[in-house]
């Protein structure tokens, strides 16, 4: 029986379930967004429609390429380009001058093709329409004409043009000809699109990105080095989680490209993924993600949360980054820059996501061709080492702050500069505490690199007998130690001893087999190590062999022998070295 056939007397009761109808449609109505991916404590997302949500499709996403270019050529389809052996001194020319070979770049279209190196299900997200009006900047100095330009045309190629404002080329006081004296001629044929603005003293990449910030058009700046090749579609994923929320800032994936051979490679084939943690001497380390991390996602193309970033890719609301303060203008030149805008994001309210639509190929160089001009000059002390003490004193609670110092002992000496400025932002800001950071979005760095206990010595490690001291030659792991001139500036000779055993060099350990003493990875998850110094003795004991430290006589071997306290090539001193 329908209750419409009621009599008088229910009548009330009809009101009441209409009532409690149109309670429950209000009540569905006002939670809907509660459902979708929105946060409704931030007022951008509040105003925003599920409609601007990204959603997996069947059939090809909004902003997919309808075809796939096909093209035959030098490096096309990102295959490795080889020059012929008559080149092979451009090549080595070009290897010395810029760190890569410019000379093979030169022979490779700038519209060249790459491979979509997505997860397949990438090709089937349908993104907001309405994304934010974007600008890319790129800062460069001194950089390869075809590599920088390949940068700028990849961009103009794989970017929707009503999304992307511009193309903002900054340039940090490059002194190469035809960068200084062709690049706005070459520029005029994109009608405006790329503009080019240059600085009139060299300012660091660091300072020249904060300045391209200031002066970008678009709402949302996306930075890129100018050694890289955007891939199919790479914008709209890192814009839509913008929209939704302008305090996230986003990140793709990095693929490589060779430096001899411009080969565009992925950086992972499988699924995987990886998000940028550091080790306390502030070296920036990736990692898997944490499972926990991954299972708050839907689809495993979903971006995820990620504590830092490698520093050089990645997007942000323009007046976000401007209202943190851009970066510190302490920081010199290159260095710690992505740490402290991290950390500065996550303690003060905002988030970080890597997204794996989004994939960017980076030219990892063979060393870095340019020095640090006169900014470095004015700076004693290793200039990246002080960037990163600006970093952790702004940043770290006391106890983080010692774990640096403990790795990086030479940092305690380094002059700093004025960090009043960032602390006040902080406070202004009202940001959480390190300590806050650590438990909630890096709680995977003290499962690999846990906590440091202090060192009992610290300095460079001199032989009694020859009055030489130990140094790693600066091999990589895993290699013999060896034994060299003391020179007194640290560096491959700045040993540690810490309360349990770990002998450490930088970020390696030193220790000891049937061979010889070796440089060796430490182990990840521990911070102790076998050896014991002897203070009256001093001899360096290897508690697992039960043998010494020992120099042979006549060579600069080193290895374990049975303990002979009164032998000088077993005694060692330990010698404080301080800053020059
Ligand atoms: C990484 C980052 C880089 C930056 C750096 C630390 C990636 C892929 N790269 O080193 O972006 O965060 O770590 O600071 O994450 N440049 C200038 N002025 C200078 C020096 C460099 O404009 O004084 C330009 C340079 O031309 C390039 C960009 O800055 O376009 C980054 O420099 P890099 O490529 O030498 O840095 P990289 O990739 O070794
Ligand atoms: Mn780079």
């Amino acid at each position: 029986m329908s209750y419409l056939s009621l009599g008088r007397k229910s009548r009330t009761f009809k009101y009441l379930i209409y009532a409690i109808i149109l309670i429950c449609m209000f009540y569905l109505l006002i939670t809907y967004d509660k459902d979708s991916k929105y946060n409704l404590n931030n007022p951008v997302a509040a105003r925003l429609s599920h409609k601007e949500t990204p959603k997996l499709v069947k059939g090809l996403g909004n902003f997919e390429p309808k075809e796939i270019e096909d093209k035959d050529g030098p490096g096309e389809k990102g295959q490795p380009h080889h020059l012929r052996q008559d080149q092979q001194n451009d090549a080595d020319q070009s290897e010395s001058e810029y760190g890569m070979n410019v000379a093979c770049s030169d022979e490779i279209s700038l519209d060249r093709t790459i491979l979509d190196t997505r997860l397949p299900e990438c090709k089937h997200w349908d993104y907001p329409e309405n994304l934010p009006k974007t600008s890319v900047i790129i800062v460069f100095h001194n950089e390869g004409w075809s590599v920088l330009l390949r940068t700028v045309h990849s961009v103009l190629n794989r970017s929707p043009q009503n999304i992307l404002e511009e193309v903002l080329l900054v340039d940090d006081f490059s002194d190469k000809e035809n960068l200084k004296s062709d690049l706005e001629n070459y520029i005029e044929q994109f009608s405006g699109k790329v503009r080019l603005i240059r600085n009139n003293q060299r300012e660091g990449l660091i300072r020249t990105r904060s300045r391209g910030a200031q002066e970008a058009r678009g709402e949302v700046i996306v930075f890129l080095d100018a050694h890289c090749e955007v891939n199919t579609n790479w914008l709209p994923p890192l814009l839509a989680p913008i929209l939704r929320d302008r305090t996230t800032m986003t990140v793709p994936v990095i693929d490589g490209i060779d430096h001899k051979t411009f080969e565009y490679r992925p950086v992972y084939g499988d699924d995987r993924h990886f998000r940028g943690i550091f080790e306390w001497g502030m070296l920036y380390k990736e990692t898997e993600v944490p499972q926990r991390e991954l299972n708050r996602r839907k689809h495993n193309s979903e971006p995820y949360k990620s504590p830092t970033h490698a520093g050089g890719l990645f997007a942000i609301d323009r007046k976000y980054f401007l209202e943190l303060g851009a970066y510190d203008p302490g920081l010199l030149v290159w260095g710690g820059e992505n740490f402290e805008l991290s950390f500065k994001i996550w303690q003060c309210g905002g988030s970080i996501e890597w997204v794996p639509c989004s994939r960017v190929g980076h030219v990892y160089r063979s060393f870095m061709p340019y020095n640090f001009g006169k900014l470095a000059q004015k700076k004693k002390g290793p200039l990246i080492t002080i960037n990163y003490k600006r970093v952790i004193e702004t940043w770290f609670d006391a106890k983080y702050k010692e774990f640096f110092y403990t790795r990086e002992p030479m940092a305690r000496y380094l002059e700093m500069g004025d960090v009043s400025d960032q602390l006040a932002l902080k406070e202004r800001l009202k940001c959480k505490s390190f300590e806050w950071f650590m438990q909630n979005v890096a709680y995977d760095v003290l499962d690999k690199y846990p906590e440091l206990p202090p060192n009992l010595q610290v300095g460079e490690l001199r032989s009694v007998a020859v009055n030489k001291c130990l140094d790693t030659l600066g091999h990589g792991p895993p290699s013999l130690m060896a034994i060299q001139h003391c020179h007194g500036f640290g560096n491959n000779q700045l040993l540690r001893l810490n309360a349990k055993g770990q002998l450490g060099v930088g970020e390696r350990c030193i220790e000891a087999d049937t061979q010889g003493v070796k440089l060796v990875f430490c182990r990840l998850g521990t911070a102790d190590g076998p050896w014991i110094y002897d203070d009256t003795t001093h001899t360096l004991l290897h508690r697992v062999y039960k043998k010494c430290m020992a120099l042979h006589p006549q060579t600069p071997h080193l290895s374990l022998l049975p303990c002979d306290v009164n032998n000088a090539y077993q005694q060692w001193l330990f010698k404080e070295i301080r800053p020059k």
